[in-house]
């Protein structure tokens, strides 16, 4: 019999198409020699490696699967690949990506005027203009639509008073697509760092997600012209379909960082002797391994038929409920068991299971905590809301 390959039992590789494994490797290989370097030092620093960004453009992976204004066009298997490669290095890294393609280059080419999408969009994909997205705010993450954010009418613009809680990239990004009620409901706005009266706000002391800025955006009476206002859409399905574009990336990128925690615990368990025999002679230790890529392997295949419904169009939000919550849950479990493996030896940055351990605490709450997720396949079972 042929050996397998350890983090892909399933062969899920040789499902994907020759762009598809292009794409992967590409990045997968950006990741170990470029970004695996850097990121315990961030990591402790509290920072995000911006220096990192030109080269990530190059890679052709912000707005990826946008075609035209310099974006690679690619499907969304290769979109979800490229998270899984992002977050096998760390989940701050995929999020930059996440927020930059689904979050802020998305909502301008779905929603946005031709005028805004050629703005903005060119210079997003060269990564020399970045994005933020402002969802959600200090009172009440899990339920946006009671936002307190208002943007009134003024002639031609716009004045918009609130605040937004917890954004990815809010004080290194030079513009926000900000959701805010209005007497029409709630719309989508570009805002620009420089209008006066839009304030940003570090967010310090985060024991998880550090290499990833995240602050609070504050808006006092700031004005914004009609021709930033993404024209397309109005009501929560504005943000939503944001959303379910994220969450489908973080269906993938959660595999990586459990790929890289069991990868770890491989090496060491195999290296380490107690009681006369490498570590990984013992049984119960072989049982978690199993387990773990059990686990992995159930969600590869998951993710893979979710990239299937994507592509061809089928796709329904309860299906990405479902995948983002199982495979965020199914990493956390990983690498908590693999920070545990390791010993002492797991608790400081040498190792790298702490710090997807610490990191996904983030990712099991942001795009939707896990028990929303619950909650929006047990209403597709039951017919009844219980939110
Ligand atoms: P409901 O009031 O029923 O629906 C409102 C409208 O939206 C439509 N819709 C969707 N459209 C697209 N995609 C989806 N997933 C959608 N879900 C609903 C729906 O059809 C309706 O349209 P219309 O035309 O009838 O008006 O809303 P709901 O009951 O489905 O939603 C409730 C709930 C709790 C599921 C929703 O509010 C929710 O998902 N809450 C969680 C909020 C959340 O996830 N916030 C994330 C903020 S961003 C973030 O965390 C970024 S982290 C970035 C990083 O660093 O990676
Ligand atoms: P709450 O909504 O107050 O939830 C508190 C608890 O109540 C949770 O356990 C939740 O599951 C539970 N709960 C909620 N409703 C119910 C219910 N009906 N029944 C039972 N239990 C329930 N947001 C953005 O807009 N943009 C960003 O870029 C962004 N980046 C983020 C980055 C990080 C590092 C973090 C931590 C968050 C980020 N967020 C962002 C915010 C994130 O989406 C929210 O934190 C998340 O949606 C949860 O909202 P909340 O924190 O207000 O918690």
């Amino acid at each position: 019999s042929r050996e397998l390959d350890k983090l892909d039992l399933f062969d899920v590789n040789a499902m994907l198409n020759d762009e598809q494994r292009m794409v992967k490797e590409s990045i997968g290989r950006w990741v170990d020699e470029r970004f695996l370097p850097l990121v315990a030092e961030h990591f402790e620093a509290h920072t995000f490696p911006m220096e990192l960004v030109p080269e990530m453009a190059d890679l052709g992976l912000f707005g990826s699967t946008i075609q035209g204004y310099d974006c690679a066009g690619l499907d969304y298997m290769s979109y979800g690949l490229i998270c899984q490669e992002l977050e096998r290095g760390d989940s701050g890294l995929r999020s930059f990506a996440s927020v930059q393609s689904s979050l802020c280059m998305f909502p301008i080419d779905a929603f946005g005027s031709e005028a805004q999408k050629q703005r903005w969009l060119p210079p997003m994909a060269k990564g020399e203009v970045i994005g933020c997205f402002g969802l959600t705010e200090a009172h009440a993450g899990s339920d946006p639509a009671s936002m307190k954010t208002r943007a009134k009418k003024d002639g031609d613009d716009w004045i918009i008073n609130g605040s937004k809680m917890w954004i990815t990239n809010g004080s290194v990004a030079d513009i926000a697509i900000v959701w805010a009620q209005t007497d029409d409901g709630i719309q989508g706005f570009i805002i620009e760092k420089d209008m006066p009266g839009f304030d940003t706000e570090l967010i310090t002391r985060k024991m998880s997600l550090r290499a990833s800025v995240t602050s609070a955006l504050f808006f006092d009476d700031v004005r914004v012209p009609d021709s930033n206002r993404l024209p397309k859409v109005k009501g929560l399905k504005g943000p939503l379909s944001c959303l379910s574009n994220a969450r489908f990336g973080i269906s993938f990128g959660p595999i990586g960082a459990a790929q890289a925690c069991l990868q770890e615990v491989l090496n060491y368990t195999a290296e380490r002797v107690l009681f006369d025999r490498s570590l990984d002679c013992n049984q119960i230790i072989q049982q978690k391994l199993a387990d773990m890529a059990r686990r992995i392997t159930t969600a590869q295949l998951l993710a893979y038929r979710l990239g299937q419904l994507k592509d061809s169009n089928q796709i329904q939000p309860t299906q990405i409920s479902l995948a983002k919550w199982n495979n965020v849950r199914m990493a956390l479990d990983i690498a908590r068991e693999c920070r545990d493996m390791l010993g002492g030896a797991g608790i400081t940055t040498e190792h790298v299971a702490i710090r997807h351990m610490l990191n996904l605490e983030s990712v099991i709450t942001y795009e939707g905590t896990e028990t929303i997720h619950q909650l929006v396949v047990g209403r597709e079972l039951t017919g009844k809301n219980a939110f």
